[in-house]
Parts: structure tokens; C-alpha cells; sequence
């Protein structure tokens, strides 16, 4: 079973981040996690836009960029002006008034657009941009911070988009504290990738390709 394994970047050390890209490439990542936060939609400030332009330059892998900002579409172009045809761009529907525009825009700037569901976001209310999204990225935590706590009732809602996801065609992607017994619990399920932050990957005494090696060597 072929996983994919993403990069969370606000994890990464800022004061080698070149060195850092490179290492994660090297070590097999297959794409760049940006967490991008406007200190409104969520209470942080995490990445943003120079920060994106940079890993863009530097990487050849893919980025997968997460929007955590209030009404994506004012400033879309911003972001998507940086970005190549594989990148991801997923936005919170709860972030805008018309979020099937914004996701629309995105599919017309070539990029492939995504939604991510908040903890407390149901299934029910983002289920008509289940059917315009390839990507679905379920947030395990509330989204801000890394370093948080799984939150439990998540498992539920995944069980629920695991018997969407043939028939309205989209691939499930995991966000928020994951562990090797999540990645062993939900991957044979049918999620089909891990961003990967403080709990498994970056501040260990193990090499990125140490960690993505044993990630890849999980027995399912
Ligand atoms: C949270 C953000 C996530 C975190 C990731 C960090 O707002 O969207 O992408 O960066 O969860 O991983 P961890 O293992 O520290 O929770
Ligand atoms: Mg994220």
C-alpha cells in the first residue's frame, strides 16, 4: 500500500531551511506541507506568503498548501502566483462566503484544490464540495498550532468519508498529531497520506529518512 508522506514546514528549523528541504527530499518525502495562518481565522501566526515563495523556489517535491485565513479568495492570487500545476491548495469552507468559487478558482489556475474539515466541522455541511474537491484534508486537532492532542471523535467523521470517498472521488489526507498507530490504524482503512509534524518527524534524534523509512516499513 503506497502512503504519501507530507512535510509539515512550520515544524522545520527556519534558521536552515534550505539545508532542511533537502534533507526532507533526500529522505523521501513526497511533498511540502505550508501552513499558512492570518491571526484571524485562526490565532496564529504560523507561514505566509515569503515563506511559501522560498520552499517553492528550493523544492522539487510538490507543496500541499493548508489556507487558514478568512476569506481565501480576496487573496488567492497571491498564493497561486507562486505555485506549480502539482500543488496543492485546500481552504477552510468555514473561511468564506462562497467557498465552491474560491475552490473554482483554483482548479482554473491549474492547481488541484482541496477542502480541509475543521474537528467540529460535520461531513453534512461540506458535502456538495465533496464532489468538486480530489482532495480531502481532515484536521485530527483544531487547527493553529502543532504539537496538539489528537482529538478522539475525529475517527468517527473518518469513518464516514472513507464510504464517500469511491463514489464522489476523492482521496482523504490526515492533518493534526500523527503517530505511527494512526498511520497503522487508518492507512489500510483507505487515508491516503500524513502531514507530518512534532509528533513523528521533525525535533527527533533520527534522521528524516530514518523516520520516512520506518514510516514506509509499517506492516499494515
Ligand atoms: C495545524 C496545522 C498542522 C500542523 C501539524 C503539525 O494548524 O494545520 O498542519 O502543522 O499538525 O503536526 P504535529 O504532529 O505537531 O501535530
Ligand atoms: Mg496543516
Amino acid at each position: 500500500m503506497e502512503i504519501e508522506l507530507t512535510a509539515s514546514m512550520m515544524c522545520a528549523d527556519y534558521g536552515n531551511l534550505e539545508k532542511e528541504v533537502k534533507n526532507l527530499e533526500e529522505g523521501g518525502i513526497d511533498s511540502f506541507h505550508i501552513d499558512i495562518m492570518d491571526g484571524r481565522y485562526v490565532p496564529n501566526f504560523a507561514m505566509s506568503l515569503n515563506d511559501l515563495r522560498y520552499i517553492a523556489s528550493t523544492a522539487s517535491k510538490p507543496l500541499d498548501v493548508h489556507l487558514m485565513i478568512e476569506h481565501p479568495n480576496n487573496r488567492i492570487d497571491l498564493f497561486l502566483s507562486h505555485l506549480r500545476k502539482k500543488d496543492t491548495v485546500y481552504i477552510h469552507p468555514e473561511a468564506e462566503y462562497h467557498p465552491s468559487t474560491t475552490l473554482q478558482r483554483i482548479i482554473n489556475a491549474g492547481m488541484e484544490p482541496g477542502i480541509a474539515i475543521n474537528p467540529g466541522t460535520s461531513v453534512e455541511t461540506v458535502m456538495e464540495m465533496l464532489r468538486i474537491v480530489k482532495k480531502v484534508l481532515v484536521m485530527s486537532v483544531n487547527p493553529g498550532n502543532a504539537g496538539q492532542m489528537y482529538l478522539p471523535y475525529v475517527g468517527k467523521k473518518i469513518t464516514k468519508l472513507l464510504a464517500l470517498k469511491e463514489d464522489m472521488d476523492f482521496e482523504l489526507y490526515w492533518d493534526g498529531a500523527c503517530s505511527a498507530d494512526k498511520i497503522l490504524d487508518f492507512a489500510p482503512k483507505g487515508v491516503k497520506g500524513f502531514v507530518l509534524g512534532t509528533t513523528l518527524l521533525f525535533g527527533k534524534e533520527k534522521t528524516y529518512g530514518e523516520t520516512l523509512q520506518n514510516i514506509r516499513q509499517l506492516r499494515f
